[in-house]
């Protein structure tokens, strides 16, 4: 009886172990069809049969969800002029469900789908938002009165939580509409964090209420660099522009609705230009100068005058007051010492305050500016030149002349942001500079973006874990349009996006290009300016 009773037990066992086996084999076997999803989910199965949406097809979701619903609905309106039914007519369901044992994965989503039903459940409304995003690039592309899309079921959380893209409006100015476009294009591939350039040497673009010469001399060059930076040609036409605090605010809602978070960075102590040629008072020299019309590095940077210090709190509390993200980004590359070697005041201050050197005394300007920030609430990132000399204590690096910089911080125990200029510039060219419109210069194609892993192996586990993610850089000395924006970073972005969600072990250069080729419809009904250059030819 009682060996009886133990082999029951072992089948039993036997039988569990095999349903586990089977279960397994399906979702990593089913990860081999292809699923025209980018970035590709990280766990996904498609079942036989499909999901018919159409004006019988309902929506539920929970009010708290009402902002995505919507969403989905102006999708399917806009995109297949579908209009589903809100009553309770039977019909089959598309369900947004909070599920709260979810959690254990940041942005996590899951879908589960049958003919009856698609279920979105995640522990957030950002985890719903994702579910959609997955979901409606399963639908083909076209205006039809109803489509069908295939019963996937797929489990999916992004493998870093920094999923950036850059945007310089300095150099180059994009107005509204198109910074809304350039947030749609990011959200499409859940991309999150929208790092805003708003201030360097070539023009000042955000509205600061006090200083009004930011906008009024800061904001207009009286030419611009024509040609390639080496034959040093301009023109005289003006160019200026700017972002009113209203309409900063309308954008940052915007991002919001698309959970993307808006960084804005305000460069110090160089790239300052524009606004010392407004308030010549915060140079070392005082001298009248005008806002920048070449490009590459100004020798003119702040100086770390307490008149200095006031008018950045100044500004940066109007900043802070516009942008509800708890970071700041000060920018903090590139600033030559020509000027505070020269300057009297700068040596007297570096013999008051014990400093050996100009690098130091750049890492004193950083800190004190971090101290008032982390006095606001905010946190600080700068480029990895704030290494030199001494990083503050709290301060986020983003590394961008290689990995180097970001390995040194994470080392340190400090957030990384991975941004080498070898894979993340996108103002790099992607093909042959004969045959493609005039760029800075590098050569990142789009296999070389998603070759990139984000986390060196030369770190730990406890240091890697301080890398919180990638971004692409558009940098716009030579990008004056936004068609252009759209073609250095399309399809460019979508490499990047896949990089930075899904796991290594997932990732397939050959097959990425087969799902991107099924994009194709999307980005042409968009209106996308996307390059073929690297596409396969058909
Ligand atoms: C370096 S990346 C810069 C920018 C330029 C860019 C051009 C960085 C922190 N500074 O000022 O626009 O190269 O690729």
């Amino acid at each position: 009886m009682q060996i009886d009773k133990s082999r029951i037990m072992k089948r039993k066992h036997l039988i569990y172990l095999l349903l586990c086996f089977a279960w397994i084999q399906s979702w990593s076997q089913s990860n081999s069809q292809l699923l025209p999803i980018i970035p590709k989910p990280n766990f996904y199965k498609i079942d036989s049969g499909s999901f018919k949406i159409g004006s019988n097809t309902q929506i539920w979701a929970e009010p708290n969800l009402s902002n995505e619903s919507k969403f989905l609905k102006y999708f399917l309106l806009n995109n297949h002029q579908i209009v589903p039914i809100p009553s309770t007519k039977p019909g089959n369901k598309i369900v947004f469900r909070i599920n709260q044992s979810l959690a254990q994965q940041e942005e996590y989503y899951q879908i589960t789908s049958s003919s009856k039903q698609i279920i979105i459940e995640a522990p957030n409304a950002t985890g719903i938002f994702y579910g959609i995003q997955s979901l409606i690039q399963l639908f083909p592309s076209g205006k039809y009165s109803s489509i069908r899309i295939p019963l996937v079921q797929i489990k999916d959380y992004p493998s870093y939580s920094w999923r950036g893209m850059h945007l310089d409006c300095s150099r180059h100015l994009f107005n509204v509409q198109f910074i809304k476009k350039y947030l749609e294009m990011m959200s499409y591939y859940k991309m999150n964090k929208f790092h805003w350039h708003l201030t360097d040497d070539q023009g000042w673009r955000i509205e600061i209420k006090k200083y009004p010469k930011l906008i009024e001399i800061g904001s207009k060059r009286n030419g611009t660099m024509v040609g390639h930076y080496r034959e040093q040609k301009f023109d005289t036409i003006q160019y200026g522009g700017f972002y009113t605090q209203a309409e900063i605010k309308e954008i940052v809602a915007y991002a919001n609705k698309l959970h993307i978070e808006v960084i804005p960075e305000i460069e110090m102590p160089g790239h300052a230009l524009a606004a010392i040629a407004a308030y010549p008072e915060l140079s070392c020299s005082k001298q009248a100068t005008q806002v920048g019309m070449r490009w590459g590095v100004e020798t003119n940077v702040f100086c770390p005058t307490e008149e200095t210090f006031t008018f950045l709190e100044n500004v940066l509390t109007e900043v802070m007051e516009l942008f509800p993200s708890k970071y700041i980004h000060i920018g903090g590359d590139e600033v030559p010492k020509d000027e505070w070697n020269k300057s009297e005041f700068c040596q007297q201050l570096m013999k008051e305050k014990n400093l050996k050197d100009a690098h130091e005394l750049q890492s004193y300007f950083i800190q004190r500016i971090e101290k008032f920030a982390n006095k606001k609430g905010k946190k600080i990132m700068g480029w990895d030149e704030i290494l030199e000399g001494g990083l503050a204590p709290n301060a986020t690096v983003m590394s961008w002349r290689g990995e180097l910089g970001g390995i040194a911080a994470a080392k340190m125990g400090h957030d990384v942001i991975m941004t080498p200029g070898s894979h993340c510039y996108f103002d790099h060219y992607q093909g042959l500079p004969a045959t493609e419109p005039l760029a800075i210069g590098g050569y990142t194609n789009l296999e070389k973006v998603y070759s990139y892993h984000p986390t060196p192996d030369t770190l730990s586990n406890a240091e890697a874990k301080y890398i919180l993610g990638a971004q692409g850089n558009v940098w716009t000395e030579y990008i004056k349009t936004p068609e252009q924006v759209e073609y250095m970073m399309m399809p460019r972005m979508m490499a990047l996006a896949e990089v930075v969600w899904t796991e290594k072990k997932q990732r397939n250069y050959p097959e990425f290009l087969q799902r991107l080729s099924q994009h194709i419809p999307y980005l042409t009904l968009k209106n996308i300016n996307f390059s073929k250059t690297n596409l396969p030819s058909k």
